[in-house]
C-alpha cells in the first residue's frame, strides 16, 4: 500500500476528488481563441455591441469559443481596422466606415441625407444594400455585422440656433457628416471619435455632429450644454474577420455568427435607438443642456444647403463604376421598408 492511501484524511479527499470530477458538467476547454478589436472606449455603444456578440458567441457554441475583446484601441485603432483585420492583426475588428470615405463608397451612401429616420432603419437599410451590391472592398473579409448610428445632431459650447450662428464654427465631424458641416458654412473638423475628447477639451473645436448617445458615454454634456436638432446624416459600422481565420472555423461555429448577422445588426441599432433617448435625458437633468428646435422656415434653409452634398457622391460613385442611381433608389426604398 502507498503511503498516503494509509492516511484516511488523504483517501477521503482523492475520492472526493474523483467523485466531483466524474459529477462536473463536460465543459471543454475553448478549442477556439478570437481577438475581436474595438477603437473607443469600453462604455460607447460599439463595445456595448461587441460585448454582446462576445456573450451571445461564447453561449451559443457552448464554450467551443472564447473571444478576447481590446477596446479603447488597444489592438487596433480607429483608421488602421480594416487593414489590421486583413493582415491578421486581429482576428475581429469593429470599424466606423465615414472615417474612410474614399474605400466604402457604396456602404457609405447610406451617411448621405436619405432620410434614415433612426438606427434601426439604418442598420436593415446597410445590410441590404451590403446584400445586394457585396462591394468589391470587402473581398478579403467576413463581415459579421453592419449597423448604423442615429441620426446626428450638433453639441456645441455656445448656441446653434440660426444658420448664422454656425459659420466659421469648428465643429468636429468625420467624412458625410464632415460634408455636412461644410455645406451648413463651419469649419468642419476632421478626426475619429476617439480623439474628440482630447480636442474638445482642449478648444480644438467648439463642439461636433454626431448621434446624441455620446452626450452620456463621452460626458460631453459636461462641457457641450447645447443641442440643436437637425436630424441629419448617419454613420455607417461594419464588424469585419480575417477571411483565412473564417475560412478555419468549423461549420457550427460558421453558423452561430451567420445566424447572429442579421440578429446583432438589428440588436445594436435598437440598442443605440433607446439610449440616445436615455443620453438626452440624463444630459438634461445632470447639465441642463438646452435642446434647440429649428423651425419650419430655419430648418428649410438648412436642408437647402445639404442638396449638392448627393449629387458629389452620385459623380464620385460613377467615377468608380457605380451604378450610383440605384444605389440610392434601393437606399430610399428600404428606408421605406423598414421604417417602424
Ligand atoms: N457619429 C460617429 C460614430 C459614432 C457615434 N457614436 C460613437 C461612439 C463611439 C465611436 C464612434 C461613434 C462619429 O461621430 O464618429
Amino acid at each position: 500500500m502507498k503511503r498516503w492511501m494509509r492516511c484516511p484524511v488523504a483517501v477521503g479527499l482523492a475520492m472526493a476528488m474523483g467523485l466531483t470530477a466524474l459529477l462536473a458538467p463536460a465543459v471543454p476547454a475553448a478549442e477556439i481563441t478570437l481577438s475581436y478589436a474595438n477603437f473607443p472606449p469600453a462604455p460607447t455603444f460599439p463595445c456595448v455591441q461587441m460585448e454582446r456578440w462576445k456573450t451571445e458567441v461564447e453561449k451559443r457554441t457552448a464554450g467551443k469559443v472564447t473571444v478576447n475583446t481590446f477596446p479603447g484601441g488597444t489592438l487596433l485603432g480607429a483608421k488602421e481596422m480594416m487593414d489590421g483585420v486583413i493582415a491578421g492583426q486581429a482576428d475581429i475588428g469593429c470599424l466606423c466606415m465615414a472615417y474612410q470615405p474614399g474605400r466604402f463608397v457604396v456602404t457609405n451612401a447610406t451617411g448621405l441625407p436619405v432620410g434614415i429616420p433612426d438606427a434601426r432603419t439604418g442598420s436593415l437599410v446597410l445590410l441590404d444594400l451590403f446584400n445586394k451590391y457585396q462591394p468589391e472592398e470587402f473581398s478579403q473579409v467576413k463581415v459579421l455585422a453592419l449597423f448604423t448610428t442615429a441620426q446626428s445632431n450638433i453639441m456645441s459650447k455656445a448656441a446653434v440656433r440660426s444658420l448664422e450662428d454656425l459659420q466659421g464654427l469648428s465643429l468636429r465631424g468625420s467624412g458625410p457628416a464632415a460634408q455636412v458641416l461644410g455645406a451648413l458654412g463651419a469649419n468642419p473638423v476632421g478626426m475619429p471619435m476617439s480623439d474628440t475628447p482630447e480636442a474638445l477639451q482642449k478648444g480644438v473645436i467648439k463642439g461636433l455632429l454626431s448621434s446624441l448617445e455620446v452626450m452620456k458615454d463621452f460626458k460631453y454634456a459636461e462641457t457641450c450644454r447645447y443641442v440643436t436638432l437637425i436630424d441629419t446624416v448617419i454613420y455607417p459600422f461594419a464588424v469585419v474577420m480575417n477571411q483565412a481565420r473564417w475560412n478555419s472555423l468549423p461549420a457550427d461555429v460558421k453558423q452561430v455568427m451567420e445566424d447572429l448577422v442579421a440578429e446583432q445588426s438589428e440588436w445594436t441599432g435598437v440598442y443605440m435607438d433607446n439610449h440616445v433617448k436615455e443620453s438626452v435625458d440624463w444630459s438634461k437633468e445632470t447639465y441642463q443642456v438646452e435642446v434647440i428646435s429649428l423651425d419650419a422656415a430655419e430648418k428649410a434653409r438648412w436642408e437647402e444647403r445639404l442638396r449638392t452634398m448627393t449629387d458629389k457622391w452620385i459623380g464620385e460613385a460613377k467615377a468608380k463604376g457605380l451604378p450610383a442611381e440605384e444605389i440610392l433608389a434601393d437606399i430610399r426604398a428600404a428606408v421605406e421598408k423598414h421604417r417602424n
